[in-house]
């Protein structure tokens, strides 16, 4: 293990263990570490602060946290996030690939994992309309219109917000039946998006981000399949013009 790896090691250790016990001191310190030394602030973020949480996760869970305790691990998380974020880099080909919006639906305040899926579409070169969190049904289907939005993401983290789902997507499909809508969050599986009627989802962030990558594909072949269309029904239609 070289220099650089074991420093790495220790400073995920330390990220992960500062958002369990919400030493947010101790998170600032290794975050900012993290840049100095030029580790990849994308891993700091994914392997340190959000494997964190997962642990605090499963502490609510078994009720050795309660709410006050789960707030101040989100708050050291936060901390860290603000100071990787700006380091962390995607590759080059960074030109914008498409719209999204994204929220947490109707009666959901849990925004941590849907804020790590908009980061990663963002520094992917996304175009992203971040409605938030506890966001009314409709707002999704407007907000979808406005910006004529290529993909709609949905979070939900509770089984009884995420019922909320399906209504939104039967809304935006009765307005286009070939919208792009991804659903995710921890009551939802493969088995669930595709009975909601979603076109994808993804375990985290990473796979939100694969999956989004995949519609765009899709959404590319459909557009160049219509103007090969158009251009095919006017070539038919110059023929048949009286000479
Ligand atoms: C943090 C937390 C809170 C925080 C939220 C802070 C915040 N700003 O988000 C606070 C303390 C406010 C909170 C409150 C409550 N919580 Co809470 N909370 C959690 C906890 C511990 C962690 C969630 C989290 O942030 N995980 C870390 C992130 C990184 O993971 P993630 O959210 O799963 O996101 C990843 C993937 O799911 C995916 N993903 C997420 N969104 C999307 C979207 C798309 C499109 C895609 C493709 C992928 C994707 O990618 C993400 C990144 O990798 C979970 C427990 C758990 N195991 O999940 C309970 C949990 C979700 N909470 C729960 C409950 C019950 C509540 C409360 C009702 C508690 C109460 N008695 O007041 C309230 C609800 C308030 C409300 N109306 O929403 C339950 C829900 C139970 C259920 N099945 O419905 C859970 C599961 C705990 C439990 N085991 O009982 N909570």
């Amino acid at each position: 293990m070289s220099d650089n790896d074991e420093k790495m090691e220790e400073i995920l250790e330390t990220l992960k263990n500062g958002v369990i016990e919400f030493e947010e001191d101790e998170v600032i310190e290794a975050a900012e570490e993290a840049v100095e030394l030029g580790l990849n602030a994308y891993k700091c973020v994914m392997d340190g602060l959000a494997a964190g949480m997962d642990v605090v996760g499963e502490y609510f869970a078994e009720g050795e946290y309660f709410v006050p305790e789960v707030l101040m691990c989100a708050d050291a998380l936060y901390a860290g996030l603000d100071i990787l974020k700006p380091h962390i880099v995607m590759g080059e080909n960074q030109q914008i690939k498409g719209t999204v919006v994204i929220g947490t639906v109707e009666g959901d305040v849990h925004d941590i994992g849907k804020n790590l899926v908009k980061l990663m579409f963002e520094i992917a070169g996304f175009n992203i309309h971040d409605l938030g969190r506890d966001v009314p049904l409709d707002n999704f289907v407007e907000s979808y219109l406005e910006k004529d939005a290529d993909i709609v993401c949905l979070s939900a983290m509770m089984t009884t917000t995420m019922i909320g789902m399906p209504i939104v997507i039967e809304k935006i499909r009765a307005k286009n039946p070939n919208a792009k809508i991804m659903v995710g969050g921890a009551p939802i599986n493969p088995d669930v998006a595709a009975k909601y009627g979603a076109d994808a989802t993804g375990e985290d962030a990473t796979n939100a981000l694969q999956e989004a990558l995949n519609m765009i594909g899709v959404l590319r072949d459909l557009s160049d399949f219509e103007a090969e269309r158009k251009a095919q029904e006017l070539d038919a239609d110059s023929l048949m013009e009286p000479v």
